[in-house]
């Protein structure tokens, strides 16, 4: 039976990548960070309790990491844990960077002297690519990294190191550069499941207005679900590398909201303020990924832009007519 050890394991990717390496056969391991609200910490992996291992630990704790690789000397290690908020990342600078730069380092050190012989994949993201875009209208493993956030700037340095420990060390380790990636488990700050959330409470009466910042920006969402499966594939490739994961196909905020309040039977222009609190200090305008290298290897999402979505108004239906 093989060992994964997953950071991060109670967000959304951690979650769905949880159960899809218990579906594979494997024992899953993942550290939780402690908050003062142990209610809420783990939801989204209460459903696993019984069938994974899960223990308080933290990217920036380098004893806590270097004590249970030891233990439990995983055969992979998934580092998904991150402050992953990007707008947040300007209110927050440092601590992004703790936990998205040297987090990462603390990470690979620790795999480096406790198990070398694991596979070590790194949650990179688009973001990393900031505002550029190669002449056809797509970001690919190739485009230039400029990012536009204190959260992209610590992810860049996180995607580095990772590629200088895999040449330095030859050691098997791999980036996966993912593009958004949502669902029903994504955090209600993020814009899919701010607006599908809000909607659905328009819809049903219980509020009037849903405010936001910039509706002109466009990304290439998918679903969490499709790109964990992506993130195994990658590490079960013989040789380590570094693959985009992302739909190929761009909407901006604005179609994002026009879908979902149409489905509710609404139109989005007569609920939707803008608030430039909301917005960014720099923003990032236009993210389309070619997933073509890891297409190659047989990866192809499940979802589309539109049924994502109805999963997660079906979700914020439920969720709010049982309350
Ligand atoms: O924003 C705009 C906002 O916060 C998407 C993270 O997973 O993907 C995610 O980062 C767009 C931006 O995601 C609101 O300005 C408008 O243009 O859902 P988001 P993100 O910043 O793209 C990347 C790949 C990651 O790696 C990150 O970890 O929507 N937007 N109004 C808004 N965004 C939010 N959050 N809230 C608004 O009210």
């Amino acid at each position: 039976m093989k060992k994964a050890f997953i950071s991060g394991i109670a967000g959304q990717d951690g979650s769905y990548l949880s159960e899809y390496l218990l579906s594979l056969g494997y024992e899953v391991h993942g550290i939780v960070r402690r908050n003062s609200t142990p209610e809420h910490q783990e939801s989204r992996i209460a459903h696993l309790d019984s069938k994974i291992h899960t223990y308080y630990g933290d990217v920036l704790d380098i004893g806590s990491i270097y004590r249970l690789l030891t233990q439990i000397k995983p055969d992979e290690i998934y580092n998904l844990a991150a402050q992953s908020h990007v707008r947040i990342s300007y209110d927050n600078p440092h601590l992004t960077a703790y936990n998205n730069a040297m987090g990462v380092l603390n990470m690979l050190d620790a795999y480096r002297q406790c198990c070398p012989n694991a596979k070590f994949y790194q949650a990179s993201s688009s973001e990393m690519f900031g505002n550029s875009i190669d002449a056809d209208g797509y970001q690919r493993e190739t485009t230039p990294l400029n990012p536009v956030s204190p959260y992209g700037c610590a992810k860049v340095y996180g995607y580095n190191i990772t590629r200088n420990y895999r040449n330095a060390y030859k050691l098997h380790v791999c980036n996966g550069i993912l593009f958004n990636h949502e669902s029903p488990r994504r955090g209600s700050n993020f814009v899919t499941n701010k607006v599908v959330k809000a909607a659905v409470r328009i819809k049903l009466g219980l509020q009037d207005k849903l405010q936001l910042g910039n509706m002109d920006s466009y990304r290439d969402w998918g679903h969490s679900k499709d790109y964990v499966k992506a993130m195994h594939l990658i590490m079960k490739q013989p040789e380590a590398g570094d693959y985009v994961v992302a739909t190929g196909k761009a909407h901006s905020v604005r179609e994002m909201c026009d879908y979902v309040f149409k489905r509710l039977g609404l139109n989005y222009e007569d609920y939707i303020i803008t608030d430039e609190k909301l917005k960014r200090a720099e923003e990032l305008d236009y993210l389309r990924g070619d997933a073509n290298r890891i297409r190659g290897l047989g990866w192809q999402p499940e979802y589309t832009f539109e049924s994502m979505l109805d999963e997660m108004i079906d979700y914020w239906i439920n969720e709010i007519k049982i309350k």
